[in-house]
């Protein structure tokens, strides 16, 4: 029989720490299914995300080692996954370390080291940081621009008046 492994994620801005998580779970058995947020249940948790559900669960079940995508619409529906696909392992990343620990009655529970110094908040914030220099950055050059052609758009005005 297979050994299936099963996590849950949003998967927003997907990047290597997400890609590492998904294959090292591959490796711990057969095949990877994969629930993604979906963008209800996203403004529920109070989660805003940068790429809409369509958009993340095509990444996800993309990549080489899912084998199935499926949404994740609520915080109960673990249990029901794991009996309906026959599941062994459930993995998170271990900033969710504990949190799932009463599927153990279930399959194993497992927790790995998440990947330091990349999150999709982390890329969001930089993000941000560039959009307002480069606004500073926009103001500052525009401004001697505005300041040679005020003075004609001013004539201008002056003319239609006559
Ligand atoms: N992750 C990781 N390393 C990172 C960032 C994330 O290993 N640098 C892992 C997380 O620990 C999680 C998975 O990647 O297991 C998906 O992370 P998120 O997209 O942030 O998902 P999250 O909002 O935590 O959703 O009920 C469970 C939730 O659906 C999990």
């Amino acid at each position: 029989m297979k050994k299936v492994v099963l996590t849950y994620g949003t998967f927003d801005l997907f990047h290597t720490g997400h890609l590492s998580l998904l294959n090292r779970l591959k490796a711990l058995g057969d095949e990877l299914f994969v629930g993604v947020t979906t963008d209800e249940f996203n403004v529920f948790r109070g989660k805003q995300t940068i790429f809409c559900f369509e958009d993340r669960i095509q990444i996800i079940r993309n990549l080489k080692c899912v084998d199935l995508a499926i949404s994740m619409q609520n915080g109960e529906q673990k249990a029901n996954d794991i009996r309906r696909y026959g599941v062994s392992i459930f993995g998170m990343g271990n900033d969710w370390e504990g949190r799932f620990d009463d599927l153990r009655s279930h399959c194993e529970v497992i927790y790995l080291p998440r990947t330091e110094n990349i999150s999709s908040t982390k890329i969001k914030k930089l993000l941000e940081v560039l959009n307002r220099t480069h606004i500073s950055d926009l103001r500052k050059a525009s401004d001697p621009i505005t300041a040679i052609v005020e003075p004609f758009d001013e004539q201008i005005a002056r003319k239609d008046d006559r």
